[in-house]
């Protein structure tokens, strides 16, 4: 399988997470994507090709322009203000702040449109996220010109990032612009299946209401884990969406039996489904030492599952998303890859 990968990247290099009442060096960090890369070089998984420009259009069928401008302006406005650490919002319009415009100011701005505070923008922030999308947009490309399959080695992440929100490393959400893509390309359905430890609600709250993409979700219950105020059994979608959205949430010490069960059950549903496409939303933060997450999945388990996804027969987009065990998510990212194609 191809990957695409370019150094860009590495413009996203916040130094400061907010963490436990200390600023702490990001876990989403520039590493992470080096080990994959260098795994998919040394099992010789299939060439690295780097990403085509597609601009803002697709990126702007599913986020917000207002949006896309603040991420473009709010390192400059913040440095402008005289401000010497990062760019952290701090006020949000939560339950009962109901006045739903962006204020002037930074400050305002960016509480406006961010979903937590752990992530910083910082210089190169922005850039980085829009190769993100173009390495996503490129990946998804092969796949919709005839590939098996591709891979989008996508760092930032990006299926926490709302229409209108950032927050939880995510900026732009690759797979949900990737899967409108496939739409826009003339697919009728597509099916994103979200394996990454947390839910992902950015990409849930995209297409809450269609009935053109199927999003399923295996995550941390979000009584117990991030983001928390999502990803409940109980959302099943919503007006043209009814039943077009499925959530698993597992919890504390879920182990690959009952984790791979329901991801047969979500299988059988994109099965029932018959997609034009699949976007797979792939986060190996679900690895047993993982630092912040509590699923118990081994090493060989991501073999395994990529096998059983490949057992579908379509059509298949994978999107980096998280996995911070980052001695190990070179390996577990691309055994998910080589299962996948050793159906
Ligand atoms: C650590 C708390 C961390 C935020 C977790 C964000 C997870 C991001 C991710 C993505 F795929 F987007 F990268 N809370 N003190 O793994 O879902
Ligand atoms: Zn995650």
């Amino acid at each position: 399988m191809k990957s695409i990968y370019t150094d860009k990247h590495k413009l996203r290099d916040a130094q400061t997470e907010l963490c436990g009442g200390e600023l702490v060096p990001p876990f989403e960090c520039p590493v992470r994507a080096e080990y994959v890369l260098e795994r998919i070089r040394k099992t010789g998984l299939g060439e690295v090709l780097g990403p085509d420009s597609h601009g803002l259009e697709p990126v702007l069928r599913v986020h917000d322009r207002d949006y896309v401008d603040f991420l473009a302006t709010c390192w400059r406005d913040w440095k402008a203000a005289g401000y010497k650490g990062e760019a952290i919002a701090t006020c949000w319009p939560s339950r009962r702040l109901t006045r739903a415009v962006p204020p002037r100011e930074i400050d305002g701005r960016i509480g406006y449109y961010c979903l937590a505070s752990e992530t910083a923008i910082s210089e190169g922030t922005w850039e980085a996220a829009q190769a993100a999308a173009d390495v996503a947009l490129t990946a998804q490309r092969l796949v919709a010109d005839g590939e098996r399959a591709a891979f989008g080695l996508c760092r930032p992440p990006g299926h926490h990032a709302a229409a209108d929100m950032f927050g939880g490393y995510c900026f732009l959400n690759n797979a949900a612009i990737a899967a409108q893509a496939f739409l826009d390309g003339g697919a009728e359905r597509v099916a994103l299946l979200d394996v990454d430890f947390h839910h992902g609600n950015g990409t849930q709250s995209v297409f809450y209401q269609r009935p053109d993409v199927l999003f399923l979700s295996l995550h941390g219950d979000p009584d117990d884990a991030f983001p928390y105020f999502l990803g409940g059994a109980d959302e099943t979608g919503d007006g043209p969406g009814a039943g077009f959205n499925a959530n698993y949430p597992l919890p504390p010490g879920a182990d690959y039996g009952a984790w791979s069960k329901a991801l047969e059950d979500a299988l059988a549903r994109i099965g029932r489904y018959a997609p034009d496409a699949l976007v797979v939303s792939l986060g190996v933060d679900t690895f047993k030492d993982d630092p912040i997450s509590f699923f118990r999945l081994r090493s060989e388990d991501f073999t395994d599952y990529g096998r059983r996804i490949g057992g579908l027969g379509l059509p298949t987009l994978f999107v980096m998303e998280g996995g911070y065990a980052v001695a190990e998510i070179g390996v577990n990212t691309v055994n998910v890859l080589q299962g996948f194609e050793n159906v």
